[in-house]
């Protein structure tokens, strides 16, 4: 008979190979000693460090798929999701910071973009040195991307754009912004950009008083006849598969990551119970507390095989974005619960800084709404199952 693991059920750590091992327990020493001294304080205060990307960057962690030639360590995409799990378990907001990073300005620059693209960004982005975000959503355009309102007209050396960007993750602090825009020039089909900090008519104000994800900064990018060249636009892809492309891979790494803050809370809730004494014995010893408990190592230890399979599915290239709708959605609304029930199971303590807990908790808000949101992902899995289009 095998032995039983309670943090591990289905010895997820056998199922990974000496290197994926290697570079996830790397990034949980990391997150342990970069990440958890600074989040609670970042938090409270609202405020991003910055030179967190180069730390990310010096530590391999912003260019995980990126080949070395461009600066990247070529690891797959198991080790990306495991990084993800890794740096989540200390905040979402650090996580978004490098998913947005990795998958929504380095990915499409890669994949979609010029070898001379490819060479004046990469290596920056993947060393930290510089900053980037990606702007899809708008004011008017959330769920339904094909709404925006963005434009590029042509001009006689390049591409005039004007319109607006809402919530979008890292813009203040960019310095490369990959932005969405319908062109005139291509029968007003969607085409990718290549901003660079700095250029005239282009502004990214900080969105404040956010009551979720705030150790990760977020705001708007403002484009007002902002004139680029012909360079600035990404060669090699054209309507919104473009956007969903990279939006495929920052999802995958996003249910692996809310499993890793709902992995979090769970330990938590466990030790809280084993601790806190209340009608003379461990609140870990009622029979309501046990069933929480094992109802929150379940779906986690459900989550993980669900993440990993579509994991080795995307190092293989057979994974379909439905697999992904499933288990962004199915991980994320999970792992909300999850951390709603460990701040509950703190009693009062649960709603303090100190414990943690609530701060997962309302982070997971936003996990569960950016990138497409629950009900979004459930639509996409519905389409699929009857053929029946439902957004409208
Ligand atoms: P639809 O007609 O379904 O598709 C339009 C075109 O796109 C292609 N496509 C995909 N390609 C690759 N991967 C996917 N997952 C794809 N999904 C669709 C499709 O084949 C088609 O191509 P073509 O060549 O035929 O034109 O599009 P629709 O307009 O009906 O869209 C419906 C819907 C709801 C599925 C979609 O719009 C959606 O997913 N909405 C959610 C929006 C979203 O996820 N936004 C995310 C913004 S970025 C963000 O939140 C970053 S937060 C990051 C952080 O901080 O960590
Ligand atoms: P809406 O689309 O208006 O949805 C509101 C509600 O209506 C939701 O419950 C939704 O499920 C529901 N709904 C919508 N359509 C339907 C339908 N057809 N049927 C049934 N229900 C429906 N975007 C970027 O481009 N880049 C970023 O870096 C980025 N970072 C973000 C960071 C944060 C902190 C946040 C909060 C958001 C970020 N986003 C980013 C935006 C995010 O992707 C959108 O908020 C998300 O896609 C939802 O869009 P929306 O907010 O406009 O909501």
């Amino acid at each position: 008979l095998g032995k039983f693991a309670w943090d591990d059920p289905f010895l997820l750590s056998e199922q990974l190979t000496e290197d994926e091992r290697m570079i996830a327990d790397a990034t949980r020493a990391f997150a342990d000693e970069h990440l958890m001294p600074r989040v609670t304080k970042a938090f409270a205060e609202e405020t991003v460090d910055p030179s967190l990307f180069k730390l990310m960057g010096d530590q391999g962690l912003l260019g995980v798929t990126l080949p070395e030639a461009y600066g990247g360590i070529d690891a797959g995409y198991v080790t990306y999701g495991l990084v993800a799990r890794e740096v989540e378990r200390v905040d979402s907001g650090y996580r978004s910071m490098m998913s947005v990073q990795s998958s929504l300005v380095i990915y499409p620059i890669y994949a979609y973009g010029s070898e001379a693209q490819r060479r004046k960004y990469l290596p920056g982005l993947a060393s930290g040195e510089l900053i980037g975000c990606f702007g899809l959503t708008e004011p008017d355009a959330g769920s339904d991307p094909a709404g925006m309102k963005t434009t590029a007209t042509k001009t006689d050396g390049g591409y005039r754009l004007n319109g607006s960007k809402m919530w979008i993750s890292n813009s203040p602090i960019a310095d490369v912004f990959v932005v969405w825009a319908k062109s005139d020039a291509h029968d007003g089909k969607i085409r990718g950009f290549v901003l660079d900090k700095g250029t005239p008519g282009l502004s990214a104000p900080k969105i404040g008083g956010k009551i979720s994800l705030r150790a990760s900064v977020t705001g708007e990018i403002v484009m007002d006849e902002v004139e680029v060249g012909e360079d600035a636009l990404l060669p090699n892809v054209e309507g919104l598969k473009g956007p969903f492309g990279c939006l495929n891979r920052a999802r995958y790494g996003i249910s692996w990551g809310a499993m890793g803050a709902a992995e979090f809370c769970w330990h938590a809730a466990r030790q809280y119970g084993l601790d806190r004494i209340q009608f003379g014995r461990p609140l870990a010893q009622t029979q309501l507390f046990q069933k929480k408990l094992a109802d929150m190592q379940t779906e986690i230890a459900l989550g993980y095989q669900a993440s990993l399979r579509v994991g080795r599915l995307m190092d293989e290239a057979k994974a379909a974005p439905e697999m992904i709708s499933l288990i962004k959605r199915n991980n994320c609304g999970k792992a909300l619960d999850i951390a709603r029930q460990s701040r509950d199971m703190h009693g009062g303590n649960g709603i303090s800084e100190e414990f943690q807990v609530i701060r997962h908790m309302v982070n997971l808000e936003t996990v569960n709404t950016y990138e497409g949101t629950h009900d979004i992902h459930a639509l996409i899995l519905g389409r699929a199952q009857t053929g029946l289009q439902a957004f409208f």
